[in-house]
């Protein structure tokens, strides 16, 4: 029987500084996503968008974590319905929205796996570490933060949903692509143990080498593997329509290299795609290079 895939839009932009990351998940459907994983013989059952409140009828709180609040809630829903579909045998597709959704779904699958007694890894491809807390934040948006929250760093209604942190074991995550790390946030990414691949390792490396070893580290010891795509990993040049985009990072064949890689790893049991910002975009060619880079990371190969 042919495996279904659980699409689930998430249209957040309370987490980021510039607005128009709430078109995301409509720019990837616009770019013939469903249609697409069809094509490759899986089922797919699109979910809708779980609700986010609108940032004009929204209270920012406090400034070194702005919209708090209706993050949370926006995660906790997504969460929720991550887990569910999981629990259905589904693989979860999550279309961002900012990176602050990661903490919604990354909790939702590690739930699933917790109800099991098994553990989940993390492979997050970014430009950014995605670890600071609201102390160490320079800007206060909650997108430079989910991953310090999913290791256990961070504001309670974000390292605790479910109750409990942390949701990953440090020691499961890994970082690829990395080029651009606050100097306050530099500290927290050393203690907490997580696993970094800079652009540099991927320089010196080769990034089939980087990838590898981030499927042993991601795999030891867990059930599954959830890929976080947040399309600032790519260079600019071939993903334009970012919010915080940083020169240097994966061309467009290390970017299929590394999801043909995570395929063939048969571990990855969830995916989201993030940060793509319609507006800052050129005709919608970011998220159809989104749309590209699930199909390489779902199993579509050249021949
Ligand atoms: N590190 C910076 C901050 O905390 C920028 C974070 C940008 N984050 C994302 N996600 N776009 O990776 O504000
Ligand atoms: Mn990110
Ligand atoms: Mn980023």
């Amino acid at each position: 029987m042919a495996q279904t895939i659980a699409i689930l839009g998430a249209p957040l932009d309370l987490g980021a500084g510039r607005r128009g990351v709430d078109m995301g998940p409509s720019a990837l459907r616009v770019a013939n996503l469903n249609a697409k994983l069809v094509s490759l013989g899986y089922k797919v059952e699109d979910l809708g968008n779980v609700f986010v409140s609108q940032q004009e009828s929204s209270r920012i709180g406090a400034a070194h974590a702005r919209y708090l609040k209706p993050i949370a809630a926006t995660c906790v829903e997504l969460a929720h319905k991550v887990e569910r579909a999981a629990g259905q045998g589904k693989f979860p597709l999550v279309l961002g929205g900012d990176h602050s959704v990661a903490v919604g779904t990354v909790s939702g699958m590690a739930q699933h796996f917790r109800k099991k007694k098994q553990k989940l890894g993390v492979i997050w491809l970014d430009a950014h570490t995605d670890m600071n807390t609201p102390d160490s934040s320079p800007s206060g948006n909650v997108h430079g933060m989910p991953l310090a929250c999913l290791v256990g760093y961070g504001p309670k209604p974000l390292t605790h949903l479910y109750g409990y942190a942390p949701k990953v074991d440090a020691k499961n995550v890994v970082l690829v692509g990395i080029r651009d790390v606050d100097l306050t946030e530099r500290p927290i990414v050393k203690q907490s143990g997580v696993r970094v691949f800079t652009m540099r390792d991927i320089d010196e490396r080769g990034l089939r080498s980087v990838m590898e070893e981030a499927v042993m580290i991601a795999s030891q010891g867990t059930a599954g593997i959830h890929i976080s795509l947040d399309m600032d990993g790519v260079d600019p040049d071939e993903a334009p329509g970012v919010g915080t985009p940083v020169r240097g990072g994966f061309s467009y064949r290390e970017a299929h290299l590394a999801m043909e890689i995570l395929s063939d790893s048969h571990r990855v049991r969830s995916m989201e795609v993030v940060e793509v910002n319609p507006v800052l975009d050129t005709a919608n060619r970011t998220a159809l290079l989104g749309v590209e880079l699930v199909m390489s990371a779902m199993g579509k190969r050249i021949l």
